[in-house]
Formats: structure tokens, sequence, C-alpha cells
């Protein structure tokens, strides 16, 4: 025992100093290793679990390594394909990376990618994404520092959170938002059904307008009168402390999304989101040139084609990727950085199709980078929290880091069984059609 150990035992007594020094002892062969390098983890296995505790099917991969008890844990969820992901991480991804060393994340990560030689599919993402975000939970492990200590460390104490606002009428979304005020949520997203047919992220509107079918109905100019009354009402009774958030999800044409951008300037939003198709993304460059309302694109983004010339363009205001659609941390801290050199901030997509582990995912990115937007916020029922532990702590609107290595989260798989994907969806998971009277299906 080094001199330093003897003084300060015969200062603290036998076993405090005995504690202290093995602790100290494992801290220094903690620094020890990483000095030395740790001996490099080889991928033995990687399985995916599912489940299903929300009514959303979420896809979740772990790799184990050679090293006892340790292992990675990474979101895959691709909800409405949730069936094609399994087969593309264990049939695929499993055969090329077996053996190979798990610390070499950058490496894999473009192996992966080249690996289908075709790229930037969903599916495909979403199963590189599992192993991607594995493999840095996995880092952290070894390296016994939560991920964003691996990122850079805290830019800020926590992530600022959006909350989803809802109802069939006006007045219940104006409850549901000061419900969300009164847990301390600064920002929040408004979204009402539309009378007489299918609108979004509410309650159905009651009736239906005439149609020429039977099939869920949309009628765009309707829906655009609705929306223009719902924010402000909100706007009026909420007041102008609250930063309001609405999500068009791609429901108009791209001159009713000029006209919806420019008469949302009166409620100046936080962000007036997915006002476009992916299809149409380059008449953003007109909303831009004629109006000040902030935008935010991304979460049906899958590939760099898309994101990047929004991005370098200073198109929008704030990337709203999917991370698992991207492929993973991996890409998603490099768009990040991209975007703080252009001033576009960060908004990834969190709602109930992001498993937990993703959301820590995006936490522990989002808490690290300087371009920080918002973070969408889901609530955890009590049968994720049966399967996942160490779930993000939401506080006052804001969700916390876990602080212990890695992710901080442990899967339980005994539990993910008790809540298998739910096979009587009419469509399997799928994303149902919706139609103008005259039975034109549209994106949405
Ligand atoms: C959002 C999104 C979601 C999507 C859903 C599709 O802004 O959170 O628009 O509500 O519709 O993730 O599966
Ligand atoms: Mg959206």
């Amino acid at each position: 025992m080094r001199r330093r150990e003897i003084f300060k035992s015969m200062a603290l007594g036998g076993a405090a100093a005995a504690l202290l020094a093995k602790k100290e002892a494992s801290a220094q062969e903690r620094v020890d290793r990483a000095a030395r390098g740790a001996p490099s983890p080889k991928i033995r296995d990687i399985s995916v679990i599912e489940c299903q505790p929300q009514g959303v099917r979420l896809s979740v991969v772990k790799v184990t390594t050679d090293q006892a008890g340790l292992y990675g844990y990474g979101c895959a969820t691709y909800t409405q394909r949730a069936d094609l992901v399994k087969p593309a991480v264990e049939k695929y991804l499993k055969p090329l990376l077996v053996g190979r060393p798990a610390d070499r994340i950058e490496d894999i990560w473009q192996m992966a990618y080249n690996s289908s030689y075709w790229r930037n599919a969903a599916d495909l993402n979403n199963a590189m994404s599992g192993v991607d975000q594995a493999l840095w939970d996995i880092k952290g492990r070894q390296a016994g520092l939560p991920v964003y200590q691996l990122l850079g460390g805290k830019a800020r104490e926590a992530v600022d959170l959006y909350g989803h606002a809802g109802g069939a009428e006006i007045a219940d979304v104006i409850a549901s938002a000061k419900h969300y005020m009164s847990l301390g949520f600064r920002k929040v997203r408004v979204q009402v059904g539309v009378p007489g047919m299918s609108g979004y992220g509410a309650g159905k509107g009651a009736g239906r307008i005439p149609s020429l079918h039977d099939y869920p109905v949309f009628e765009r100019e309707g829906a655009y009168r609705r929306a223009m009354a719902l924010l402000d009402a909100a706007r009026t009774q909420l007041g102008d402390e609250v930063e309001l958030l609405h999500d068009a999800h791609e429901r108009y044409t791209p001159t009713q999304a000029i006209r919806f951008a420019k008469d949302c300037e009166k409620f100046r939003l936080f962000f007036l989101e997915d006002v476009l198709s992916p299809e149409d993304i380059s008449y953003f460059k007109l909303i831009r040139q004629q109006t000040t309302t902030p935008l935010a694109m991304g979460e049906l983004f899958n590939s760099p084609h898309e994101w990047t010339p929004l991005i370098k363009d200073q198109l929008i205001d704030y990337m709203r990727m999917h991370v698992s659609q991207m492929g993973g941390l991996t890409p998603a801290r490099k768009v990040a950085a991209m975007g703080e050199l252009l001033n576009v901030r960060t908004a990834f997509h969190g709602p109930g199709d992001v498993s937990p582990i993703g959301h820590m995912a995006m936490i522990h990115l989002d808490i690290s980078i300087t371009n920080f937007g918002i973070q969408e916020y889901t609530e955890f029922n009590a049968a994720t929290a049966e399967i996942f532990s160490g779930l993000p702590v939401m506080k006052d609107g804001y969700f916390y880091a876990n602080e212990t290595p890695g992710w901080g989260m442990e899967v339980n798989e005994a539990a993910a069984k008790k809540y298998p994907f739910d096979y009587k969806h009419p469509l399997n998971g799928g994303w149902g059609d919706i139609r103008l009277p005259d039975g034109q299906i549209i994106k949405q």
C-alpha cells in the first residue's frame, strides 16, 4: 500500500480506509485499463427484443460481447414494418458482425451501411440503429461513463420537452395544454380533431363530410380553417408565455403550405412541423422567402439526400429526424454537428414509436450539443416500466439523462415477452389510408 494510503488508513480507521483504498484501486484499475487500452470486446451475439407495452410495436437490439457482463441495447423501432427489422438484424447484420470488435463503432456503421449495396432504406437503417446504439451503450459501460460523457459532456442540465395537447374539440385541446403547463412544460404541441373528417394527432371529429367513398375522409381547406381556429384560440386563451407547436403532417398542397406558414406568423409558433411532404421539399425555399414562421422537418427522412439540402441552405430551423430511421446515434450526432455550423437546431422525433432506449439515446445526444432545439415527450406506462429500467425521468417539462454507464438502462426480456406484438391489427401495424372526398388517397 502506498505511503499516502498508510497515512490515510491511520486517520480513517481500518475498515473505512480499506474500503476507500479498494474504491480508489478500482478507479485506478479503470484508469489503467483506459491508459493501457482495455482489451477490445468482440461481438459474440446480436438479438432482437420485441414488445408492445403501449400499443405501439417496439424493437430493441441487444449486442452481447465476449467479455462477461458487457452488452448493450439499441433502438430499432420501425413500428409500421416491425417484422422486417428482426430479419434484417438476424439474417444480415449478425453474420456480418459477430466476431468483430464492438469498440469500432464508426467502422461497423460504415460496414453495415455498405453491406446492403442499396442503402438508406427505412428497415435497414433501423436494424443498423439497433446495433449502433448498442455499441455506444457498450462503450459507455466499458468506460464506466454515461454516453453523453463520451460525446463531450453536458452542454445543459436537462433536456427541454414539448407535450402533445390534443382533443376532438378546441376546448379539449386548451384543457390538455393547460395540463402540460401545470406540469411545468413551457412548450406544447396543439392538434385538434376536425368535424366530419380524419384529422391528425387528436380525437376524430364527429359526423362525416360528404364523399364518394366510405374510407376515412379528409378535406384540406376545411382542415386548414380548423387549424387556424385552433391556433387562434390557443394563443388567445393560453397567453403569450407558452410556446406553441403544430404538426401539419404533410396534409396540405405545397401552395397551401406556403399560405399556412404565412398565416401562422401572427401566432408566433415555436415551430410548424411537416408542412410539406418529403417529396415536396424543394418548396421550402419558397416558404423561407415568404415567412418567418419557424419550420421543422425530418421525421419521414431516411437519407442524407433529404436532410442535407435543407440544413445546408438553412431552409428549416429544426431537424426532426427519427434517429433510428437515420441509422442510429452515429449519423445523428454527425448531422447535429452539421446543423450547429448552420444554426439549424435539433428536435429529434420522439413519439410513442421510439423505444425508451431510443429516447435515452436522444437525451444523451441532446444534452451534449450546443444546437439542441427541443425534444418530443412521450409518457411511459407501467408495462413499459416493467420491461425497461432506468427510464428517462421527466421533471418540470425536462427529461434527465441517466448518470450511470452507457444509457443506464436494462431490458427485462421475460417482461417483454408478456407484451408481444399484436397481430390482430388489420394492417399488421401499418398506416391506414385516408382519402379526399373524391376518393384520392393522400400522404398523411
Ligand atoms: C410526431 C409524428 C408522429 C407520427 C408517428 C407515425 O410528430 O410525433 O408526426 O405522431 O405520426 O410517429 O408512426
Ligand atoms: Mg410529426
